[in-house]
């Protein structure tokens, strides 16, 4: 094992994190540079070889924006210290980095290929229902969200189950905030998430037939309401990638990614444990709870350690991913609660 120094803390300055300057002006960069050209270029190629000529788009992975009359409230996201701790994390990852590795089933499982098979989805205008166990249930149009709830920046580390990780500065708004509104009753003790069904908009949902469309989470209720668990429209200074998860996704950082469903339609509230996309398909590899953990492996895999994308670097993988002290008291303090899977041997 070599000898990988992951400092701890809350408090560094956000210069130590990607400038903004960076960030904020690649896609004006890339333009400029000619390198968007050259970028386009090799998506058409790219397209071709793999005989997907309908997907070929001009586009590169920095232009999956959607356009929104809210894109003027991103670059200002307030900032909490406390959430944005580079230091803890590790150093922030490329914006071209986290927008060309995706995991987005809708959208095929090559990671690299999905950020070229959203242009036909249409991320904007989006309305999220809240229904179920609540006192105000109804429509909320996002546009309208983004404007009541203050946004914030949020850098938080993304571990996925498959063992790799990304830093990303997320953009977006505590979802007790929203659920707050819309008034949990008493008697609500499960959160579900639900995604879009376009299966004419996302080639994904209309070729893997096998997969039980739309995508569904679910946590518990005091998870949701946990400050840490953010609900997500924006990144690194901008709207959300449509690969990202646009226009609106949720990010629990202490759990492995599939618990943070992306461009969801639809909040429920219930009284009884709900099923979850990933434990409906391999109960055995895919836990309800599914809180990063290195002393539990995959079935198949180790968790003991992750990939940093686009560093080639593997670093040990931390408790709750780092964020047990904010989260270690929902569990009774174990990590992988009794009877969650998975369970290797
Ligand atoms: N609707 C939907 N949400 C999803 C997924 C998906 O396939 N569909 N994949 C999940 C998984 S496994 C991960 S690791 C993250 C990936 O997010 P990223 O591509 O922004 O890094 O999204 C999660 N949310
Ligand atoms: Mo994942």
């Amino acid at each position: 094992m070599t000898n990988i120094h992951i400092p701890r803390g809350w408090a560094l300055p956000d210069s130590a994190a990607t400038p903004e300057s960076i960030y904020l002006n690649r896609r004006e960069f890339v333009r400029r540079s000619g390198a968007g050209a050259i970028l386009a270029a090799a998506t058409v190629a790219a397209c071709r070889t793999d005989g997907r000529a309908a997907v070929v788009q001009e586009r590169g992975p920095l232009d999956n924006v959607p356009d929104t009359p809210t894109a003027d409230l991103y670059p200002t996201a307030t900032k909490d210290p406390r959430f944005t701790p580079g230091e803890r994390h590790g150093t922030i990852s490329e914006e071209r980095v986290v927008a060309t590795y995706n995991n987005f089933y809708e959208f095929g499982t090559d990671k690299g290929g999905v950020w070229q098979h959203v242009g036909p989805f249409e991320a904007r205008p989006w309305e999220i229902e809240v229904a179920g166990l609540v006192d105000r249930p109804g429509r909320y149009d996002l546009v309208e969200l983004e404007r009541a709830f203050p946004l914030e920046d949020r850098i938080y580390r993304h571990r996925c189950v498959e063992a790799w990780s990304v830093v990303v500065p997320w953009i977006g708004f505590p979802l007790a905030s929203l659920l707050e509104r819309a008034g949990p009753r008493g008697d609500a003790r499960f959160v579900r998430f639900v995604s879009f069904n376009r299966p004419e908009q996302a080639f994904g949902q209309k070729t893997q037939t096998w997969y039980k469309w739309p995508y569904y989470e679910a946590v518990r209720v005091d998870e949701a309401m946990n400050e840490l668990a953010f609900v997500v429209t924006g990144m690194y200074g901008h709207p959300l990638q449509k690969q990202n998860g646009a226009p609106v996704r949720i990010h629990m950082p202490w759990k492995y990614g599939y618990k943070s469903p992306k461009s969801i339609v639809r909040i429920e509230l219930a009284r009884d444990p709900v099923p979850t996309f990933w434990n409906d398909l391999e109960p055995s590899e895919y836990g309800f709870y599914s809180n990063v953990d290195p002393a539990v492996p995959h079935p198949r895999w180790s968790q003991a350690t992750e990939e940093i994308v686009g560093r080639g670097e593997r670093v040990p993988t931390l408790p709750f991913n780092g964020y047990g002290e904010f989260v270690a008291g929902l569990y009774g303090g174990r990590v992988t609660p009794a009877g969650d899977v998975p369970h290797a041997g």
